[in-house]
């Protein structure tokens, strides 16, 4: 006791700290369990980049001169867009809804995953070579990319569009830039990893040639197989707790982690879902009241009627004398959540185009809302979307007329498509090229 407190200052060594790789003792850490985590994860993230693509180009960014995304220069990168089909009706409900629950139930692997490799980050020197320095860098973007886009994805279905009409760029091209280091990353280690798992039992420290396997190993707290477990069983609550919202329904109970924001539906047949009520975006009782109208027109959006084009305003009664259809769809938001399908009735949007058109296929329709700010006041639908029998604007839902937040007196509702397309409170629709 007393010689210790007398030891002379340079023999005493401090502990390392958490910049060194030393100070990462666990022994759980080897190219083993990070070869695990990383197969799940590049099923994982492939099936979050396709789903993430898809969900994209359902939006139809491409349309209108940017009414629904306005990512500056996609250029090269919206290469792979294509016409989102109308069917299967819960088309986007499936694809966004694997998108939004997989990215959730993901998040433990991935937190596993750094700490797996955690010393390997504060490796010195940081650059033993040019190749060496090249793969650092991928590495940084690698895990910055994948930082930064669970991070934005989090946020945004959580907090309902934390940086309006901006999540659309930062997700797409966060999700370009993490891709590519991706790829990177699976081809260099890819050889690596077969051998890990090959492998039945790790090497020791001494013939290590991963720099994952700590030189002074701490005693085990856990086994590996515990360690797996424990993040398994992370990703299973997650997935409980989360999958309900976008099942719909009763199940939309059980989404504990679901955002509860948004107006409390109550019950009866517009009891579902509500992110943005009538009052929440400034809706004011006159807007649709008595004397609203519909504006239907033709000719392309700011075009003046021409062509053969005609304009005329309905009231909601006049439209309720239209031959009415129905159809069962549901909604499903880009957020995730979905409802079940909910039975719309109302015209037909391929009626309205023939109304004010001379005839031809039915084109495109730019729809407006009485909504004066807000990103989701105009959506561009494209041709085959007009064209589907199920393509309606709704002036009733589950048998009862729309109530204020769900858009009364009109709504656009049509299969497949994400619910931000599905525009409130209509005042006008262009027919025409969008
Ligand atoms: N006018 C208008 N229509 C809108 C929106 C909006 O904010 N304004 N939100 C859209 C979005 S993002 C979705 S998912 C669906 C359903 O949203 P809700 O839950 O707010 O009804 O309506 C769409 N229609
Ligand atoms: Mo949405």
């Amino acid at each position: 006791m007393g010689a210790d407190r007398f030891r002379p200052f340079s023999r005493f060594t401090p502990p390392p700290l958490p910049t060194s790789p030393s100070f990462w003792r666990s022994p759980l850490r080897g190219p083993r369990l990070t070869a695990l985590l990383g197969v799940v994860l590049l099923a994982g993230i492939t099936l979050l980049f396709v789903t993430g693509l898809l969900s994209y180009a359902a939006y139809n960014p491409d349309l209108a001169g940017g009414v629904n995304d306005k990512t500056p220069d996609k250029g090269l990168l919206g290469f792979y867009l294509f016409s989102w089909p109308t069917g299967p009706r819960w088309l986007y409900r499936l694809t966004q809804g694997v998108h939004v629950t997989l990215g959730v139930v993901l998040v433990p692997v991935l937190l596993a995953k750094l700490w797996s490799v955690i010393p390997k980050l504060f490796t010195m020197p940081p650059a033993r070579s040019v190749g060496h320095a090249l793969e650092r860098v991928s590495l940084l973007l690698l895990v910055g990319g994948a930082l930064f886009e669970f991070v934005t994805g989090l946020l945004n279905i959580q907090l309902d569009y934390v940086f309006p009409g901006s999540f659309y760029p930062l997700h797409f091209y966060g999700a370009w830039v993490f891709i590519g280091a991706f790829a990177v990353h699976v081809g260099l280690r890819m050889p690596r990893t077969v051998r890990a798992l090959r492998e039945s039992t790790d090497p020791r420290a001494a013939d290590d040639d991963t720099g994952l396997v700590a030189l002074r190993p701490a005693p085990p707290t856990v086994s590996r197989r515990g360690a797996l477990g424990l993040v398994g069983a992370g990703s299973l609550l997650l997935f409980l707790t989360t999958v309900g919202q976008s099942l719909g329904g009763r199940w939309r109970r059980t989404a504990l982690l679901a955002p509860h924001g948004g107006a409390d539906p109550g019950g009866g047949p517009n009891g579902f879902q509500i992110n943005k009520s009538a009052a929440g975006v400034g809706i004011r009782a006159r807007d649709i009241g008595d004397d609203w109208r519909l504006t239907v027109e033709g000719g392309g959006p700011g075009a003046p009627p021409s062509g053969g084009w005609r304009r005329v305003r309905l009231s909601r009664a006049e439209l309720l004398r239209m031959p009415q259809y129905e159809a069962a769809l549901p909604i499903a938001c880009v957020e995730g959540w979905s409802t079940e399908d909910l039975r719309w009735s109302g015209v037909r949007l391929r009626d309205l185009a023939a109304l004010v058109g001379g005839g031809g296929a039915p084109p495109g329709v730019l729809v407006e809302s009485v909504q004066l700010s807000g990103a989701f006041r105009r959506a561009a639908l494209r041709d085959n979307q007009v064209r589907d029998p199920r393509s309606l604007l709704a002036l009733r839902v589950g048998g009862a007329d729309l109530s204020p937040d769900h858009g009364y007196p009109a709504r656009i509702i049509v299969p497949a498509a994400p619910g931000v397309l599905n525009t409130k409170w209509v005042a006008r629709l262009t027919f025409g090229e969008v």
